[in-house]
């Protein structure tokens, strides 16, 4: 399996609880390594873009006025198969289905506070990576 890139973001949930290093060391102990990173507050069109796919979607408010609430810590994470091993460690959207020892079985507040953002396919990492980060920004 290639060493590959995925897209990860840090949301308001935990960096609001101080669980930015908690969730951090959960990704490199998946085998994850953080070759990018920026702490930053969201701005409305950010949270608009980033989530237009899900714009249709009744929780779409809520969803960008929740990115929107504090600081976010976007990430480029590189490992082996790097998006599966992300969404894995991650565990289900609804943090009550989520497997034991998951980042949101073990942090996240509910399906819509769940802690973390990852990419789902090799090619939406590469467009959500390209939404906030230049290439020189990427140290691997
Ligand atoms: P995931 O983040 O696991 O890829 P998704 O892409 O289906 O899940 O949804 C994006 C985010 O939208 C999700 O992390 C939290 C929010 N969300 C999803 N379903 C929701 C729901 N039923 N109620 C409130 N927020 C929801
Ligand atoms: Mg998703």
């Amino acid at each position: 399996m290639a060493v590959t890139r995925t897209f990860s973001i840090i949301k308001p949930d935990a960096t609001r609880r101080n669980l930015t290093g908690a969730v951090i060391k959960m990704l490199e102990e998946a085998g994850l390594r953080v070759v990018a990173s920026k702490r930053i507050h969201m701005s409305r069109e950010q949270a608009e873009g980033f989530y237009a796919v899900h714009k249709e979607r009744p929780f779409f408010g809520e969803l960008v006025d929740f990115m929107m609430s504090e600081p976010v810590v976007v990430q480029v994470l590189e490992g082996e198969d790097a998006v599966k091993r992300n969404r894995d460690i991650m565990g289900a959207t609804n943090p009550a289905e989520a497997e034991p020892g998951t980042i949101r079985k073990e942090h996240a507040l509910s399906i819509g506070e769940n802690t973390v953002h990852g990419s789902d396919s090799e090619e939406n990492a590469k467009i959500e990576i390209d939404f906030f980060f230049n290439e020189d920004e990427i140290v691997g």
